[in-house]
């Protein structure tokens, strides 16, 4: 029984020998640049995975076998299921004591990586072995999500970083940075220093809050990208702004700052549309944000302005939009944001299923695509159950099987499933103050959403699922990672 989460295309057995993995391990990879630097980076990722350094190797000659307790990282054109052109499919072997990992492209090797992490099991004298196996995979969507707010409580890097590598664990490959809101500003925006001068030093309930510098926001995307992750930054614009009117006067119609703020209300602040500043505004900070952003996409928000007259959020919201693909980016928007016919060309992420859903099939057939987020399945901030200590539940209370068990393509009437880009897991922080807290709620639901957005449909079963995921406990445990036990699934003692 092999517990591989988020389930592969094909799991096959093997006869022989198991790879045993040790401090004799070599990894070895071609002999290209490119090579040796995801060499690198695996060895690095692997290292930290079996506990112990990784000797790296370099070999010219692609056909050599390799030698027992090896392991191979190839990348090769001809590997992952037929008819998949994914960059992330892969193919991984364990037989004859060594393990090979194949891929067309560097993604694709990453995510065999995390096939062979979960692989992996402990020895009595402190290695590792594979049994033997073949794997082949690639994924159902290309864009795997999570949404992280660092605005209503500050998250550092080093959070980040374990977020980034228990993502990588699952093969996520997005990373959304929810980086504004009323309770804080936390990025630094080069042209607009009085943003995290006057603007990141609270969050919610009054806490020190925080912001991350232009060379730490670098730091994260490189460190995601080396994962194959992809960072999204978030402004979010018209709404949710207190923080920009309180760094900036001049956005405020009576020229006022305003104050910082630490409750958790929604809907209050506005941009506004008709004062010269707010141009200025959107271009200073949507240009910069464009320009210190390595992804394609970058995220403008969009939701609950419930303080901002119809035509006033059209003119803000395209503004933006435009800056953003003047600056060679994809702009994406909340829900809302597929009203606006800037939304086509652009992605719209749906997350609220008692709004309206017909504009985002709409928005769909006048081109935009679609990111899942629906927060009655994937709003890992939802409490797990009635009286749970921590979360919110306005989308309802959100278990495992909750998580799990629905289907993309039916969650919309009318959307186009072609439209569909992926699924996005959510997790908002006003009652999340530190990393223990928001790995309660993001395990094991984010393993869950994992699954849906890389399995295909007909390889999907909740039975199946509820196996394997009682089977990575003890890596959450040995992370340090807090955890759920949530009910249905036979967890070990
Ligand atoms: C709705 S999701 C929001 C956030 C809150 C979240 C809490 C979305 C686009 N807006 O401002 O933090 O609910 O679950």
């Amino acid at each position: 029984m092999f517990t591989i989460v988020p389930q592969p295309v094909e799991v096959r057995s093997l006869e022989g020998e198991s790879a045993h993995i040790t401090s004799a391990t070599r990894l070895v990879t071609g002999t290209g640049g490119a090579e040796l630097e995801l060499g690198v980076v695996l060895a690095g990722i692997l290292g930290t995975l079996v506990g112990q350094a990784i000797s790296l190797v370099q070999s010219d000659d692609p056909d050599e076998a390799p030698q027992p307790g090896d392991i191979v990282m190839r990348i090769d054109e001809a590997t992952g299921p037929a008819g998949s052109t994914s960059d992330e499919r892969y193919t991984l072997e364990s037989r004859d004591g060594a393990v090979v990992v194949s891929a067309p492209a560097y993604a694709g090797v990453v995510r065999g990586v995390a096939t062979l992490g979960q692989l992996l099991s402990p020895t009595s004298t402190g290695g590792f072995v594979v049994p033997p196996v073949r794997v082949v995979d690639a994924p159902r969507y290309p864009w795997r999500g999570l949404s992280l707010d660092v605005a209503r409580h500050f998250f550092g890097v080093d959070d980040i970083k374990r977020v980034i590598a228990l993502m990588t664990r699952y093969k996520l490959n997005v990373l959304h940075l929810h980086l504004s809101d009323d309770q804080g500003w936390r990025l630094e925006i080069p042209s607009r220093p009085e943003l995290t001068a006057r603007a990141s030093g609270s969050s919610v309930g009054g806490g020190p809050g925080g912001f991350f510098t232009v060379a730490e926001f670098d730091e994260i995307q490189r460190f995601a990208q080396a994962r194959a992750i992809t960072v999204v930054p978030e402004i979010d614009i018209p709404g949710h702004t207190n923080a920009a009117l309180q760094a900036y006067a001049e956005l405020n119609p009576d020229g006022v700052a305003k104050d910082a703020y630490t409750g958790i209300e929604v809907g209050f602040s506005t941009l506004d549309a008709s004062l010269p500043a707010t141009k200025d505004f959107l271009r200073d900070v949507f240009g910069d944000l464009a320009s210190m952003t390595q992804g394609p996409w970058v995220h403008l928000g969009g939701d609950e302005a419930h303080g901002t007259e119809r035509e006033d959020y059209e003119t803000i919201v395209s503004f933006a939009a435009d800056v953003l693909r003047d600056a060679g980016k994809v702009p994406v928007g909340w829900q809302e944001f597929a009203a606006s016919p800037s939304s086509a060309g652009g992605i719209v992420q749906l997350w609220h299923m008692e709004l309206e859903l017909e504009p985002v099939a709409a928005a769909a057939r006048a081109g935009a695509q679609v990111v899942l987020s629906p927060g009655n399945r994937v709003y890992l901030d939802m409490k797990y159950h009635e009286g749970y200590p921590l979360g919110l539940d306005w989308a309802g209370h959100v278990e495992l099987r909750d998580s799990y068990d629905w289907e993309p393509t039916e969650a919309v009437p009318g959307l186009d499933p072609e439209a569909i880009v992926g699924i996005e897991a959510a997790v908002w922080t006003e009652t999340l103050t530190n990393l223990d807290e928001l790995s309660t709620m993001l395990l094991p639901r984010l393993t869950a959403v994992a699954e849906v957005a890389w399995t295909a449909r007909e390889l999907r079963d909740w039975d199946s699922y509820a196996r394997r995921i009682a089977g990575q406990a003890w890596r959450w445990e040995r992370n340090g990672l807090s955890w759920h036990r949530s009910p249905g699934v036979d967890w070990a003692e």
